[in-house]
């Protein structure tokens, strides 16, 4: 069947108000990046002329501003799932004028099958190359592309030609059986291959073949500062006393970290190490440091859903393809991010906290207990199953004025049951086998800023009894004052403790 080429705005025709409308890619690698500019002008015009015009948005994590913002920006977006990163998204979900609902990565495809979330209407995709036959060829991050193409009724295609044909072989497509029939998903190594080169879809759903040449709107790196290189430095030194300890294997367990500076640091600092062998990852978020640890073969093989790389080096790895094909593989989050894999690969998991309590629960998601900054993203799906669970974070927030240490966190992601250790610049808190008391005493000795420790040992002097020795007068004392003064230093204890 002959594929039928269009332009933004004759795809976006395609798109209608209240349409579910699913989305390729996984942070800006591998999003479509003109057809979503041309829906939003088109609810503009519509809204303009009195109509209503919103799309509920599926996606496989963040994406670029191309596409959430644009959509955020027009009013476009009746509802949206899940991680994203853009600020006027994020303003638009806070004000409620986008129903946003967070779900783990891992999740969402299983979910869009059973039924959870309605249907999807139309699924657009990028490319880097698609068949009469109906043979699609994600490109740098492929998300949830498989499972919303097969179920759209309409598929677009954005057909990318920064991402060359020669791509294919670095994807791995599966998508497993959905219960009773469910059996294991058979990844014993990072490196197993289980699927296809492609996505196969019914060659009469494409509705037409966008051209583009688009880049990915690849992020810039922060140049490492103290803070995030001594975070880097603590985990580094951390895995080498778990390697000497006989905890970790010698040849050392898959990696997996989260997205942003701070994860950048970690693998360099790993990689920097020599008492930490050549490693594996099995990850979803498949950044520049990696890359360059593969380059130098302290990383043996990389397992992902993206590479979420700098668009310097998505033309490195398209230049030496043979070579990296060899060695990445690119999955579907469903199973870059399987808690089944997770747990029998015996991952070490780093993630990024944005408030931890002195008991070891963290909240990663919500400023102060409201203000949704990104989303779980997929760090639920690894924390709970992986061998060794680490978060990290700097201990201060925003000069200083902000503990990332609180008495309790005001949103909870991950619960005490799944965090074992906690890192910051100033040190390491092994949480594992502690009571709660215990675990307060490890976190404001290792992790907290010397500024917050006297406020929060006052905390735990405060006499309160039973297991985990909660205040419930105090325990939100540090939100309320930065509230209040605009800084937690502030916090008097006698103000709430009455
Ligand atoms: O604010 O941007 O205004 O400067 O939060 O913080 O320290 O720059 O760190 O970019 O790694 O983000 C948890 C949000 C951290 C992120 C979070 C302010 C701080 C700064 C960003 P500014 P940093 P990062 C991967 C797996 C989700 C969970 C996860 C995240 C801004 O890493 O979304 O790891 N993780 N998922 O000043 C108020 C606090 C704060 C605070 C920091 N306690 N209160 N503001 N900030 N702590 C994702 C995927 O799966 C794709």
């Amino acid at each position: 069947m002959a594929l039928k080429f269009i332009t933004a705005e004759e795809a976006a025709s395609y798109v209608h108000h209240n349409d579910n409308v699913g989305f390729s890619g996984f942070t800006p690698a591998g999003c479509p990046k003109v057809v979503p500019g041309a829906i939003a002008r088109k609810a503009a015009e519509e809204h303009a002329k009195g109509n209503p015009f919103q799309i509920g948005m599926f996606t496989g994590a963040s994406t670029g501003d191309k596409l959430d913002g644009e959509l955020a920006r027009a009013n476009a977006i009746k509802f949206r799932t899940p991680y994203q990163s853009n600020k006027d998204l994020r303003a638009a979900l806070n004000a409620h004028q986008a129903q946003y609902f967070d779900l783990h990565l891992s999740e969402l495809a299983q979910s869009l099958r059973y039924g959870f979330l309605g249907k999807i209407d139309v699924a657009i995709v990028e490319a880097a190359d698609v068949t009469e036959d109906g043979e699609i060829v994600p490109t740098s991050g492929v998300g949830i592309l498989p499972t919303i193409c097969r179920m759209a009724d309409r598929i677009i295609v954005e057909l990318n030609c920064r991402h060359p044909k020669e791509i294919r072989g670095m994807h791995d497509i599966y998508e497993p059986a959905d219960p009773p029939l469910r059996r294991e998903i058979p990844i014993y190594t990072p490196s197993d291959r289980i699927g296809n080169d492609c996505v196969k879809v019914d060659p009469a759903k494409i509705v037409g073949v966008v051209r583009t040449d688009e880049p990915n709107e690849g992020g810039k790196f922060s140049p490492l500062d103290d803070v995030t290189m001594a975070i880097g430095k603590n985990v580094a030194d951390f895995l080498v006393s778990e390697i000497k300890a006989g905890r970790l294997p010698k040849e050392f367990v898959p990696l997996q970290s989260g997205v942003g500076n701070v994860a950048n640091a970690v693998l360099g600092c790993m990689g920097a190490n020599e008492s930490i062998p050549a490693f594996n990852v099995y990850t979803e978020v498949i950044q520049d440091a990696v890359i360059e640890l593969m380059k130098q073969g302290r990383v043996k093989f990389a397992s992902g859903c993206s590479l979420s790389v700098s668009n310097e080096v998505i033309r490195e790895i398209y230049a030496n393809l043979d070579f990296f094909k060899d060695n990445i593989l690119l999955r579907p989050q469903e199973i870059s991010n399987n808690p089944e894999v997770a747990r029998r690969l015996g991952l070490i998991a780093i993630n990024t906290a944005l408030e931890a309590d002195i008991f070891g629960n963290i909240n990663s998601t919500h400023v102060s207990g409201t203000r949704m900054m990104n989303g779980i993203g997929g760090s639920g799906d690894f924390t709970r199953s992986a061998m060794l669970s680490i978060f990290t974070t700097p201990s201060t927030a925003k000069d200083g004025k902000i503990s990332a240490f609180v008495p309790m966190v005001s949103h909870l992601d991950h619960s005490e049951h799944s965090v074992k250790i906690i890192i910051t610049e100033y040190g390491v808190a092994d949480l594992r086998g502690k009571s709660p008391i215990q675990r307060a005493r490890c976190i404001i000795d290792n992790c907290v800023h010397p500024d917050y420790k006297p406020l929060l040992e006052e905390y735990l002097a405060m006499g309160i009894k039973g297991h985990t020795p909660q205040n419930l007068k105090c325990c939100f004392a540090f939100h309320e004052e930065l509230a209040a003064s605009g800084d937690m230093h502030n916090v008097d204890w006698s103000k709430y403790n009455k």
